[in-house]
């Protein structure tokens, strides 16, 4: 059994090493690999070239990763009827928990105000505001969405998810699809998007979506840059409509340098870190999951790639 690896050389050797310390029976490659295709049986991958995995006749199936699969989903070579299995795993999940939590409490105590005070050289009180005055957002509830929910309810914030099929949360007020949005988002102060990139999700964060919310509200992206309309959360935070906003992810990766977003009072950003799968913890779910294919069993987080994740 042969699985390749490809993904930056760096976390490519940490994905060898811990295959081999978890599972010494699977050979590993690294791409690019110029031996016969005919080996490779199981690909773990991020964004590899477009046509890339059409090249391995014997594949079994394809992993991603990342939780996020569009890398995968916009390849129109993607070999069809190979299972693409995307990240679930508890080191990406806390990870993300952690950002959001660190975000959304960014927001809540005024940190890019106090940041703009610091600049001017201003010591300057500005009241705090409880945290069940606040609605916290989460678009997307899904295993991230709704673990950075569950890490957020010690602080006593108004919770509200919304998803694309109805869902149960205790604390949490659930709403779902195009008809539940609008009310979602009429009292949500602090929106935050864990959303993955579909044909539907793409653009979600638009003028529209901004207008719907409270005056001054924040936004959170951490899903994916293509659901984020940049020209228009500008001018939201030109006209005040959006007060402020935490940005992981972008349109065009790594973010430009003319792009107003580096120097924008309002933006705190980071380069696409907002979680990272962790390969020691992670390995164990790929591992488990080529044993169950192995044994004849069916393969966990495979998703549907017409529904796009
Ligand atoms: P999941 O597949 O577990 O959850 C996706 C959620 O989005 C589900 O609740 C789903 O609804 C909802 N959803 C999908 N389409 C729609 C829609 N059209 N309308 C409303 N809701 C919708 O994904 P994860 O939680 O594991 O990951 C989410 C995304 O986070 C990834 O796809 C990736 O893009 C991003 N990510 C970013 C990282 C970063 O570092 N910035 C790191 C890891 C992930 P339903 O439950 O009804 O199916
Ligand atoms: C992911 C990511 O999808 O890191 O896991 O963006």
């Amino acid at each position: 059994m042969t699985l390749l690896i490809k993904t930056d050389i760096d976390r490519g050797n940490a994905w060898a090493e811990a295959l081999a310390a978890n599972f010494p029976e699977l050979k590993t490659v690294n791409w690019p690999f110029d031996g016969d295709p005919a080996e490779i049986d199981y690909a773990l991958v991020w964004q590899p070239p477009k046509g890339e995995l059409k090249r391995y006749p014997n594949l079994k199936a394809i992993f991603s990763v990342g939780a996020g699969i569009d890398h995968l989903a916009s390849d129109p070579d993607l070999p069809r009827g190979i299972p693409v299995v995307r990240m679930v795993e508890p080191g990406l999940t806390a990870g993300m928990s952690e950002y959001v939590v660190l975000a959304v409490l960014n927001h809540h105590r005024f940190m890019l105000d106090y940041a703009a005070q610091r600049r001017a050289k201003l010591w300057e009180e500005i009241p705090q505001v409880p945290a069940e005055a606040r609605q916290v957002g989460v678009l997307g509830l899904g295993v991230l969405g709704r673990d950075a929910l569950e890490k957020l309810k010690p602080f006593g914030f108004r919770l509200a998810g919304w998803s694309r099929t109805p869902k149960s949360i205790t604390g949490v007020t659930c709403f779902h699809g195009s008809g539940g949005l609008e009310e979602f988002l009429a009292e949500t102060d602090i929106l935050v998007c864990l959303l993955p990139l579909t044909a539907e999700t793409t653009g979600i964060l638009n003028a529209g979506t901004f207008a719907k919310l409270p005056a001054g509200a924040a936004v959170i992206n951490v899903g994916r840059g293509g659901q984020l309309v940049e020209r228009d959360l500008l001018a939201a935070l030109d006209s005040g409509q959006i007060g402020g906003a935490t940005l992981d992810v972008f349109q065009k990766e790594p973010l430009p340098e003319d792009h107003p977003f580096w120097e924008h009072p309002r933006v705190f950003m980071t380069p696409h870190v907002a979680s990272m799968t962790v390969p020691q913890t992670a390995v164990r779910a790929i591992v488990a999951n080529i044993q169950r294919l192995e044994a004849g069993e069916s393969l966990q987080h495979v998703v549907d790639l017409k529904r796009g994740y």
